[in-house]
């Protein structure tokens, strides 16, 4: 170990700790925690007590740039597999040939990624921080070949060296960092800004446990713990010399610091560290590499210090335990699960390690100087989950950095932003004042202070109006009062936005009206949408090739270019083709659900998916209500003019959402029934995908036909998986509600299936919706209902589905599937007939592929740089050849 200098005598304590169980130290020896001998009050500029290397020469860390042919790369996989991992020909797992290919692309990764940060420092850049509790990055390496320009090159070394590079690819676990459309949407943000050579950098946490693998017991689903990590991740880069010290607990207190001033500091605090991992994320073919920095929890040593004293070894161990079980899982809740403190402390654990980095980074810098750091810094949170972030700017500001709360708050309400992505009411996050205090004392003083003076202004603005005031506090009164995190966010940020138009307009007419007539110039729209690299290029191949062959290869930089397509879409001869590719892709997608739900897909049949989490908002249960119908038009022979189909739903429900479990039940049981009639003689098949996730719709996308996006109206804010269907040629089956609105706006009112009440409409229907009525008023709707009830689909468990029933015909069911089920009925029937026109079919096909340019992320983060972050683009700086 070496020598360290000014130990305190407490940290010469640790120390001792330290040497008396070395086992309890991380497994890398090479380690260096320079905050884990930090005194618990010291300030930001007393850190610097690690030891340091001073003067390397330039010659250790400039390197000439490595070599992107077949030659040097294979080179650099064999002495990666052979003497790095030291394997051989007895080798048996697929995993060091993976490890060995990661490697060698890390170190191409690495050296941009250099370059990038050089380019960027150098300059002085503004920089924007993605702050999310999820990435759901999905597999790393197809993505890494893609943007690299190395998938030609790889296949083709593999290959001499007697490997499969899709196997490879294969074999790679999904980072499954993310509950949906949430995560999913902050990776594909990632990409684009690398792309678009933003400085951005996302925040986030290596939870060691990500989204459950989600499998079936009798038509049930059954969650298992998604170890991701059990093999080793050789994408990431652990930086233990950036590791961070988070507090919890303990209290606040007042005293006067060497000048006389009244000041505030965080004492008697239970610390953890934060270790941060890096993984690169790399442009398409610019040399830009960016940083996605995940934080991982580590005990400081203090848990090995006093239990250890009193001889209370079982108890030390289980408080350090405790300590690093807060990065331990994703929270499987696609919506918010209230109240749980665990939760409360990842919220915060990101934030502070975050914030942090950011300002030790600044002072490296500038120093204490903050005058320009708005200018230069901006926060955007992913929704609330984050905005612990506000008043933790704050008090970083000005416990640790003694600036006064004006400078302070002046420097908050102009570098944060945040992202709304729900419409859900119970979904809007509050946390209890009595968990906050206890958790996070200083930050609910700040909150208090916040509040204080914001009311004050609402005051001023609106004199003796106290209901405005009680309806816009930060504290929610009542027996239990409750932080609202979404007003916390709003009144700490200068830009709030939802995620496609109508999802915007509605938060300012509704949700956040308060805050809209306060602050209208604060709101904006920013669309979703999805990188066209993994979704397109990578993930439809055979599709990427007709497109690069027909419109060229623009597309996968300025996804607009797709409007080429337009005019081949009359063309016979390219219509062959497209159908040709599209066919391909199903006879993929067919073998997925062959292997995962043992049921055979004809892929001359319509293709009619919904893949997404399971929430009654997003009414799976009305699709299975138009199969059933479907079931029983061929059980009583109406089977004119019949169109083969081949329904697919997929997705995982919240563990404790008891009646989305239950729709997962049905739709399985209903598949049994369905599939094994042998009248039905395969014109209908039904299957649930298990474990739905990122690789999965990789190979969904391409082999859709009709994409399902038939939420209540008003309830989902955008969707993304819309956007990909569309982008792979699927026609859309929706709503008008979120980003679908937009998707038919774009493509038009002929390719696209519309159904059910608008969101204007579903609110006047609650007032006296009378779903009985309706099931009664129509003969189709009726048999559906019969059929359920009859326990057809439940003969050997009666009662199963009393529950989904019950929801259907209940005057107070939120979602109002009975209202829209004669319009989907009718809206599944125009489909069907357009399927069987299979030239009208192809037609629609191309065009929805032809008009999903604007859905791209690249759109969505030149807005967000243009009218939120404002940062420049900016190349890496050129290679050092020598
Ligand atoms: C909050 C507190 C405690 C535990 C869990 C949560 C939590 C976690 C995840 C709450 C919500 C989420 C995820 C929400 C989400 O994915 N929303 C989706 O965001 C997409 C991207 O903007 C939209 O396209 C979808 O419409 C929206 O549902």
């Amino acid at each position: 170990m070496p020598a360290r200098n000014a130990l305190t005598s407490k940290n010469a304590l640790a120390g001792a700790a330290r040497i008396m169980i070395p086992f309890f130290k991380g497994t890398n020896p090479f380690k260096v925690n320079q905050n884990t001998f930090m005194d618990q009050n010291s300030k930001p500029a007393a850190r610097h007590n690690a030891p340091q290397t001073s003067n390397l020469a330039s010659e250790l860390y400039e390197l000439p740039p490595l070599g992107m042919d077949q030659e040097t790369l294979a080179l650099d996989i064999r002495r990666y597999f052979g003497n790095f991992l030291g394997r051989d020909k007895y080798c048996r797992s697929s995993r060091y040939p993976h490890h060995a290919l990661v490697l060698a692309l890390r170190d191409r990764l690495m050296e941009r990624q250099k370059r990038t940060r050089s380019a960027y420092e150098g300059s002085g850049a503004k920089h924007a921080y993605y702050l999310s509790l999820e990435f759901l990055m999905g597999r790393t390496l197809n993505n890494a070949l893609l943007n690299l320009d190395l998938g030609e090159t790889t296949e083709a070394l593999l290959r001499r060296l007697g490997l499969n590079l899709e196997e490879i690819i294969d074999s790679e676990s999904d980072a499954g960092l993310g509950n949906g459309g949430l995560g999913r949407l902050a990776a594909c943000f990632l990409d684009s800004c690398a792309t678009l050579q933003l400085p951005v950098m996302g925040y986030g946490i290596r939870y060691a446990y990500g989204m459950f693998r989600q499998h079936m017991e009798n038509g049930s689903q059954v969650e298992e713990p998604d170890h991701w990590l059990r093999d080793g991740n050789p994408w990431e880069l652990e930086r233990p010399e950036h590791t961070r010290r988070i507090k919890y607990g303990g209290r606040s207190e007042f005293y006067r610091d060497a000048s006389g001033q009244q000041r505030s500091r965080w004492v008697d605090s239970h610390d953890v560290l934060a270790v941060p991992f890096d993984t690169p994320i790399p442009g398409y073919r610019n040399d830009t590499v960016n940083v996605l920095r995940l934080w991982s929890a580590a005990a400081t040593d203090e848990f090995d210090l006093g239990e250890f004293n009193a001889g209370s070894y079982p108890e030390s161990v289980s408080a350090k335990n405790a300590a690093e079980n807060i990065t331990m899982v994703l929270y499987p809740n696609d919506a918010s699960e209230n109240g749980k403190e665990l939760r409360l402390r990842q919220q915060y654990f990101l934030a502070s390690a975050s914030l942090q980095d950011v300002l030790e980074r600044w002072e490296m810098h500038h120093g204490r100087d903050f005058s320009q750091f708005a200018e230069k810094n901006a926060f955007q949170l992913n929704d609330t989950h984050p905005s612990c972030a506000v008043p933790e700017l704050m008090r970083l500001l000005i416990d640790e950095y003694d600036l006064g709360w004006e400078e302070a708050w002046q420097i908050t309400r102009h570098t944060m932003a945040y992202t709304n992505h729900t419409l859900l009411p119970e979904a809007l996050e509050k946390w209890s004042v009595r968990l906050f205090g206890q958790l996070l004392p200083r930050l609910l003083s700040i909150i208090y202070e916040i509040n204080a003076r914001f009311l004050n202004e609402v005051s001023k603005r609106w004199p003796g109006d106290n209901a405005r005031l009680a309806r816009m506090s930060l504290i929610e009164e009542g027996p239990e009062p409750h932080v609202r995190m979404a007003y916390l966010a709003i009144v700490g940020s200068f830009s709030v936005n939802g995620v496609a138009a109508l999802h915007s307009e509605l938060l300012q007419k509704g949700l956040f009206r308060d805050f809209y007539e306060l602050w209208p110039h604060k709101f904006n729209n920013k669309t979703n949408g999805v990188t066209q690299r993994r979704w397109l290029a990578a993930a439809n191949p055979a599709l990427r090739q007709l497109l690069d062959e027909t419109i060229g290869t623009a597309w996968v930089t300025q996804l607009d270019e797709l409007r080429k397509l337009t005019k081949h879409a009359d063309d016979p001869v390219f219509r062959q083709r497209w159908q040709a590719v599209k066919r391909a892709n199903k006879v993929r997608l067919a073998s997925l659900v062959q292997r995962d739900c043992g049921v055979v897909f004809d892929p001359e049949a319509l293709f009619d998916v919904q893949v997404k989490r399971i929430h009654e908002y997003k009414r799976q249960l009305l699709n299975i209500l138009h199969v059933i119908h479907l079931y029983a038009r061929l059980k009583h022979g109406e089977d004119a003019e019949w169109t083969p189909r081949c329904v697919l739903i997929g997705g995982k429900a919240a563990p404790g959402y008891f009646i989305a479990k239950r729709i997962i039940t049905l739709v399985s049981k209903v598949a049994e029934v369905v599939n094994g009639d042998d009248e039905i003689d395969g014109r209908l098949k039904v299957a649930f995908l298990p474990n739905y996730r990122v690789s999965a719709m990789e190979l969904i996308a391409p082999g859709t036909d009709l994409s399902e996006q038939i939420s209540t109206a008003g309830k989902e804010a955008s969707g993304t998986g819309n956007m990909k269907f569309m982008m792979n040629g699927a026609a859309t089956i929706g709503t008008l509600d979120g980003a679908n609105i937009e998707i038919r706006e774009e493509v038009g009112d002929d390719n696209f299936f519309l159904f059910g009440l608008t969101a204007e409409e579903v609110e006047k229907a609650r007032r006296d919706y009378n779903p009985n009525a309706l099931i009664a008023a129509d003969a189709d709707f009726t048999r559906v209902m019969a059929l359920l009830e009859s326990g057809h689909f439940n003969r050997f468990e009666p009662g199963l589905f009393e529950p989904i029933i019950g929801a259907i015909r209940s005057r107070h069911d939120p979602w109002l599937v009975a209202a829209d089920f004669r319009s989907f009925i009718d809206a599944q029937e125009r489909a069907a007939a357009a399927y069987r026109d299979r030239e009208r079919w192809s037609r629609m096909s191309i065009l929805n592929t032809a008009a999903s340019g604007k859905f791209s992320t690249d759109r969505t983060m030149a807005e967000y740089n243009a009218e939120i972050w404002r940062l420049t683009p900016m190349a890496p700086v050129q290679p050092n050849r020598q």
